[in-house]
């Protein structure tokens, strides 16, 4: 065995507590987990007072697919903070960081496959879609989530870790489609068309930073470090989550009549009557 097979061989299995050294040591990883752990916790409390009042069915499951993004996100960074879902991999010849161990935070893209149907739901039941349109986006967005992991976890061939990243992206296509063709007219059909516009916005642009960031962290051609890239996905998630969560929140509590329905046009393929 060659110094270096060795040495790559002893990070390959290196323990949690090695991990969790080396998080420890990145001010600039560690303190993007963090932050996200305490806005997390902040925003549930908040939520839950939010939501206090809220009583007709539809209105109610839009509070609880909203507040289970931020309960999905503390759990998620958690898991990051301890370095349970973080781990070195060994970046295949061909990428940037060949031969080298880079620390990857896969565990974000695991979670997403939770949280961002939450996020999909919420907007569904508030443009109050159709069920077919409903599944469509959610499972087309689950889709983007797992090939985008895999594309962070492939470690045998440059060429597959890009090929996976071009099939989240056809996925991601899928889910533009339905928000930025397919809802809006519901939305328009339910009377929430304003907030749904709003979010619409904020959603489709944010969403599209996931993507680039990716493509220029240390998962693709390695521009930025692992610590910016992980501060770019802090950001990126407390405009996507916790701001668009709260608007949506904030419009739903003050509107609740607008969305009282029991959301009968979930299953029926149309318009409610
Ligand atoms: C990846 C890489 C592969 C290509 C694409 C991606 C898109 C990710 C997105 C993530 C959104 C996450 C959110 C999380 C909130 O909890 C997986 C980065 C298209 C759009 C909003």
């Amino acid at each position: 065995m060659t110094a270096a097979s060795t040495t790559a061989t002893t990070m390959l299995q290196a323990t949690q507590a090695d991990v969790l050294q080396e998080i420890q040591s990145n001010f600039l990883l560690n303190s993007s987990i963090w932050v996200n752990i305490a806005l997390a916790g902040v925003v549930i409390l908040l939520f839950v007072a939010m939501g206090r009042d809220i009583e007709s069915p539809r209105a109610k499951l839009i509070w609880v697919a909203t507040m289970l993004v931020p309960l999905v996100s503390i759990s998620s960074y958690a898991g990051l903070a301890s370095g349970l879902t973080v781990g070195f991999l060994q970046m295949p010849p061909g990428h940037a960081l060949a031969g080298q161990e880079v620390l990857s935070p896969w565990g974000r893209y695991l979670t997403w496959t939770f949280s961002t149907p939450m996020i999909l739901l919420a907007l569904g039941l508030l443009a109050d879609t159709d069920i077919a349109s409903l599944f469509t986006a959610i499972t087309m967005d689950i889709g983007m989530c797992v090939t985008g992991l895999a594309a962070a976890l492939i470690t045998s061939s440059h060429l597959l870790r890009w090929v996976f990243y071009g099939i989240s992206c056809a996925f991601f296509v899928a889910v533009l489609y339905v928000l930025l063709v397919q809802w809006p007219a519901d939305a328009e059909a339910a009377g929430t068309s304003e907030i749904f516009g709003t979010l619409k916005i904020l959603t489709v642009v944010l969403w599209l930073g996931y993507p680039i960031l990716w493509a220029l962290g240390s998962e693709g051609v390695a521009l930025l470090s692992v610590g910016v890239t992980s501060w770019g996905y802090s950001g990126l998630d407390i405009l996507a989550k916790y701001v668009f969560a709260f608007l949506l929140l904030r419009w739903v509590a003050a509107n609740e009549g607008t969305v009282s329905g029991s959301g009968m046009s979930i299953g029926s393929g149309g318009a409610a009557p």
